[in-house]
């Protein structure tokens, strides 16, 4: 497209990862002109841009795809139980080509500003190469965890080595830490996972640590062929009893509160869990993220397995984490604890002395100067609202997204937001997303906002908007639900605290994605009453 052209669509995509990719699929084949502008050459979102050493899904591979089309999900073959990050992004690029997904995607593009027409009652876009695109919708699939968090430390820019964030990997280059002196800030999911990856290459590893995490074992292996094979008899089934879990994936439940086990059968529970690996150790129990009391039996098990591994008891007591688990994000690992048994990593406790500064030649936390060839920053995200309060987003009376969340996200079923009409969200704040399998989850959220531009089109219907009453309410259930869980109990991005200055709320859903979906159904059904519809 020539950077003058103003072009009309029915619908404008922002972001080509998982969401974007179907949004243009099925928009597509519903008759609906649609253009999708992504920042990378390339299809994929979090995949595309998450290359680091050791990056992986912990959501086994046979959940953590697409289910909207039979043949693609018979005919993809996922090597390992959880895919690492190049057969993920080798899927979306299958997935891109399968559909020929990349004709109505603009890549290399960022939209930079998205401002409503409330008189033509449409959206009007400008992306950073002079493209005017116009469009009755603008559909958000920008990403819950996207976009990326380096802190603000001072001298950050002065820093003569290599800096690389998890979340915006190099694409053109394998970086190579062989006989360099690294540093890795952060512990999250991400460090969690580069760490063992980077100690093996690495001259010698730093890894400043500000709050110390738990980690479960993946246990993760080849492909079972035979249970593939199962699961593809009767794909359909699986994904069925997938979509009505309250995480919308498959976990051993156990129905048994923590409270009726004995120290024995509580031992013998926790151990057959803790074999399995993955996040279902959190279901050992019905009850375990009920309060911290109960959690307590679990937490103090994963410790007694770090004390296990870890030989030093001076770095084990800086592992140690002093929180429920479960309460940040549950992170898998392989070999984590192992690592630091190696004599070429140095754990830095950065929690009561935050890093001072970043040098020329290193990192200074307590006085003491690291010197290092490399800092990777495994910071983490602007969680759930910064692709949205980054770019210039307008909506009634000219109203930016960013001002009219200063005080925390209120928005409906993370889908549409009042003042900001024609404009949808996928996974957005109030959302179970971050809390179930992304995938499923973009897949449902595709698949109802399509369904209610149809509904508008069969309506003669040109705006909808959100009442503020329906925001609110949702809102408020939101936040009591929230509020009640072990999960606002931390200092996670769950609430917002990994941010300075970003108000504390719960950001998603709590009240797992079956209620979550019946809900959005109601919605539907009774044609959108929660809505304005303009003719
Ligand atoms: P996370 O989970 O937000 O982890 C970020 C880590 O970086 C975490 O350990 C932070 O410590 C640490 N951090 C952030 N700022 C600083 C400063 N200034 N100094 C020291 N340490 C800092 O991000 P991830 O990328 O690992 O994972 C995000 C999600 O992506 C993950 O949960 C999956 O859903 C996929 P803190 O804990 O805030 O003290």
């Amino acid at each position: 497209m020539s950077s003058t052209e103003s072009k009309n669509f029915d619908a404008i995509v922002v972001g080509a990862g998982f969401a974007g990719m179907y949004l243009v699929h099925r928009l597509r084949n519903m008759g609906f002109s649609v253009r999708c502008i992504e920042s990378a050459s390339d299809v994929g979102g979090t995949w595309y841009w998450n290359r680091y050493p050791g990056a992986r899904c912990d959501v086994p591979s046979l959940e953590y795809s697409f289910k909207f089309d039979e043949q693609l999900q018979q005919d993809w073959q996922w090597p390992e139980r959880y895919s690492a990050q190049p057969e993920i992004l080798e899927y979306a690029k299958h997935v891109a080509d399968r559909f020929d997904l990349r004709k109505d995607i603009t890549f290399n593009t960022q939209v930079e500003s998205a401002h409503y027409d409330e008189d033509g009652m449409q959206w009007k876009v400008a992306t950073n190469k002079g493209e005017n695109l116009t469009a009755q919708f603008c559909i958000m699939a920008s990403g819950a965890l996207s976009s990326t968090n380096y802190p603000n430390i001072k001298g950050l820019k002065s820093f003569k080595g290599e800096m690389h964030h998890t979340g915006a990997w190099p694409q053109d280059k394998k970086v190579d830490f062989s006989g360099k002196r690294v540093g890795i800030i952060g512990t999250g999911s991400s460090g969690i996972q580069a760490i063992p990856m980077l100690a093996e290459q690495a001259e010698h590893l730093h890894v400043f640590q500000r709050t110390a995490q738990y980690a479960i074992p993946s246990r993760n292996k080849p492909m079972d062929k035979k249970e593939e094979r199962e699961v593809k008899a009767n794909y359909k089934a699986f994904r069925d009893k997938i979509y009505r879990l309250p995480g919308a994936v498959l976990r051993p439940e156990n129905v048994k509160s923590v409270t009726e086990a004995g120290p024995e059968e509580t031992e013998e529970i926790l151990e057959k869990a803790w074999a399995r690996g993955g996040t279902g150790f959190l279901r050992a129990f019905s009850d375990l993220m009920e309060n911290a009391e109960k959690n307590a039996v679990a937490s103090d098990f994963a410790k007694k397995k770090m004390g296990e591994i870890v030989q030093d008891p001076e770095i084990l007591k800086k592992l140690m984490p002093d929180y429920s688990i479960g309460c940040k994000r549950i992170v898998l690992d392989t070999n984590y604890f192992q690592t630091y048994n190696r004599d070429n990593v140095t754990l830095v406790d950065v929690k009561d002395h935050p890093i001072d500064e970043i040098t020329e030649k290193g990192i200074i936390t307590n006085g003491i100067e690291y010197e290092l060839d490399c800092i990777i920053f495994a910071t983490g995200y602007d969680a759930m609202t910064g692709a949205l309060t980054r770019i210039d987003i307008r909506g009634r009376n000219r109203a930016t997204v960013k001002e009219t969340w200063k005080d925390g996200p209120q928005a409906f079923m993370g889908m549409a937001v009042n003042g900001f009409p024609n404009m949808f969200t996928i996974c957005g704040p109030g959302s179970p997303s971050v809390l179930s399998n992304v995938i499923t989850h973009i897949e449902q959220n595709v698949e109802w906002i399509s369904d209610c531009m149809s509904h508008m089109r069969d309506n003669g219907k040109n705006c909808i908007e959100v009442t503020r009453e329906s925001e609110m309410e949702w809102s408020a259930h939101v936040a009591e639900l929230g509020d009640a869980s072990l999960f606002a109990q931390c200092n996670s991005w769950y609430v917002g605290a990994n941010i300075p200055g970003k108000p504390r709320v719960f950001l998603a859903y709590a009240g797992g994605f079956p209620a979550y979906t019946d809900k959005c159904d109601d919605i539907a059904s009774n044609g959108y009453a929660e809505f304005n519809q303009v003719s």
